[in-house]
């Protein structure tokens, strides 16, 4: 061993400390780029928060994302993300915005200006979002939209430029020695140390770590602090988001009520659907990242374009028109086979046709534009909401207040056709109009104009790759077919014969089915299990693939089991 007083001091020492340095100052500014985009991020969700949630820069970008995206890109999403799908985009615009926040802080170590001026692009970025994106209230402050992206900017670039000088200050409050070469003057330092030999002789100065330190502990400490603010700004904001719970519905006459449910064959066959789903559990799909806003004072539904009398409904209105209630399956056309966007429930509402009839279609009428608060526009063809399936403008699920995720305070819901094309939460507007002259913003995406749900079975028991213990198994799910009924469902196993399942009662035709096959999963190993429905027309379910774009998937759905 060699003596180690020596080898302290010795030019072995010099190389891990300027590389220690180096990664220091690079560990330092790729920081205070973050840093400035979590400042600018949090207080523009604080101010969002206060003036508009939509417009905050994160939900503002990642809306913009989601109406710029292709179709094809979407329902791959949509796909392969499911109901997480929001949360997977704006996690995507966090890792985009850390990364050019990390080059933006990089870059701006030796050139400031370059990086403060990507911070102030972000901040236009942000404001031009927000300008874009649909508002989540319809009645927004002056200025609200922009000044979430501003107050962004501002303070990102704000930041940005303090941390640098922090940064830099150590060096400059140093004296200035024959042979410093700047190198712990870091990230903004103009020359930066070239070489590990002009390094060294900064080593033998006695204040240089000193200086250094405290420098660090400055910086650290102001970095901590910012950190701080950004994060308690950001959740501050994201609670102010947080719309009002939804009033209690008043006790409402109905002028049409819904006969009691059938028998739940849940509660006899473990882990098919409930009859009915649990408001709570109802799927939720929708392009708002933020859930609109709507003071229940100022909202009116408006039915409007080519009808003889347009007119206006508050809500109090809306709950004084003859009430009828309706257990009705709701789904979505980007449901794939034996997916979970499916739900039912029991719905309260005004008959579409009362309202158009009110009004007055005139002729040359095919489809009523609805409009929500935050600019969703769907078609639905006018046949639809005028004849006896009983479209309505729905204002309750399951005896309580439709709630905020569905829709509050009004939304259209239209039996046997699925929810992009029948089905506007946050309604606002009711336009006659025709396809010729207004596009909605599905069809713009070259989505079906016109879609009725297709018949469908799901297999809900056994899941997919369970493993099953040889003896009596039962098999059983849902199907659907809004519009025709269910007449019969089959199962079959393996290379076996279409064996007929046992359904539940009807509850009506714009209602889910569910049945079961008790199987008596005697043989051990892997068994395909694959469910087919026949609807009350006599068509018997596809078996040929078709992708949920653009009018709805087919094809059967088949679960994989091990027995044993
Ligand atoms: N305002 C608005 N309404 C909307 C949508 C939307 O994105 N925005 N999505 C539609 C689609 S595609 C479906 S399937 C249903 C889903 O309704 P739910 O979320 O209540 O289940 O809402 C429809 N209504
Ligand atoms: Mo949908």
């Amino acid at each position: 061993m060699g003596d180690p007083p020596t080898t302290v001091d010795g030019p072995a020492e010099a190389a891990p400390r300027t590389q220690r340095r180096r990664r220091w100052r690079l560990v330092a500014s790729a920081s205070v780029g973050l840093l400035a985009a979590a400042v600018g991020l949090g207080l523009g969700h604080l101010v969002a928060g206060l003036v508009d949630p939509a417009a905050s820069p994160w939900n503002a970008v990642g809306s913009n994302v989601i109406d710029l995206t292709p179709t094809s890109i979407k329902t791959w999403a949509i796909r392969r993300f499911g109901t997480k799908d929001k949360l997977v985009l704006l996690s995507t615009v966090a890792v985009v915005t850390a990364v050019l926040a990390v080059v933006a802080g990089i870059a701006g170590r030796r050139r400031r200006r370059l990086g403060a001026g990507l911070f102030v692009v972000l901040g236009v970025v942000a404001v031009l979002a927000a300008l874009r994106a649909p508002a989540a209230s319809a009645a927004s402050v002056p200025g609200g939209r922009v000044l979430p992206g501003l107050v962004a900017g501002l303070a990102a670039t704000g930041a940005f430029l303090w941390l640098t000088r922090l940064l830099a200050a150590p060096a400059a409050a140093r004296p200035a020695t024959a042979g410093d070469d700047h190198a712990a003057a870091g990230p903004t330092g103009k020359h930066v140390a070239p070489a590990v030999a002009v390094e060294r002789p900064t080593d033998h100065h006695p204040e240089a770590p000193e200086a250094g330190t405290d420098g660090r502990r400055r910086f650290l400490g102001t970095a901590a602090a910012l950190a701080g603010t950004a994060t308690v700004s950001g959740l501050i904001g994201q609670r102010l988001a947080r719309p009002a719970p939804v009033p209690d519905l008043p006790d409402l006459a109905r002028a049409s009520t819904a006969p009691a449910l059938p028998t739940d064959l849940a509660r006899k066959v473990d882990g098919i659907s409930p009859l009915r789903t649990a408001s709570r559990d109802f799927y939720r799909v929708d392009t708002a990242l933020v859930l609109p806003r709507v003071d229940v004072g100022s909202w009116r539904l408006k039915v409007e374009g080519m009808v003889d009398q347009p007119f206006e409904l508050s809500y109090d209105d809306l709950l004084r028109l003859p009430l009828i209630e309706r257990d009705i399956t709701l789904t979505c056309v980007s449901n794939e086979v034996g997916g979970p966007y499916i739900s039912s429930g029991r719905w309260l509402g005004v008959r579409t046709r009362d309202l158009l009839e009110r009004a007055g279609v005139q002729r040359g009428v095919d489809q009523i534009l609805s409009r929500s608060v935050e600019g969703m526009t769907i078609s639905t063809p006018i046949e639809a909401l005028m004849d006896d399936r009983d479209a309505m403008v729905v204002v309750g699920l399951n005896g309580e207040t439709l709630p905020g995720r569905n829709g509050f305070p009004a939304r259209l819901l239209t039996p046997g056709l699925y929810g992009f094309v029948g089905a506007t939460k946050w309604l606002t507007s009711m336009k006659a109009t025709t396809y010729a002259d207004d596009r909605a913003y599905w069809t713009r995406r070259d989505w079906a104009t016109d879609a009725p749900i297709l018949t469908e079975s799901r297999i809900d028991t056994p899941k997919s790759f369970a493993k099953i213990t040889p003896g009596p198994a039962v098999i059983g799910g849902v199907a659907w077919a809004q519009g025709r009924g269910i007449k019969k469902v089959e199962v079959r196993i393996d290379d076996g014969p279409w064996q007929e399942a046992t359904l539940g009662a009807e509850a009506n035709i714009a209602y889910w089915r569910q049945w079961y096959l008790p199987w008596d999963a005697t043989e051990p190993g892997r068994h395909d299990l694959v469910v087919r429905a026949t609807d009350g027309t006599g068509a018997v379910q596809t078996d040929e693939r078709a992708t949920p774009f653009p009018k709805g998937a087919t094809g059967l759905h088949s679960v994989v089991v091990n027995v044993g």
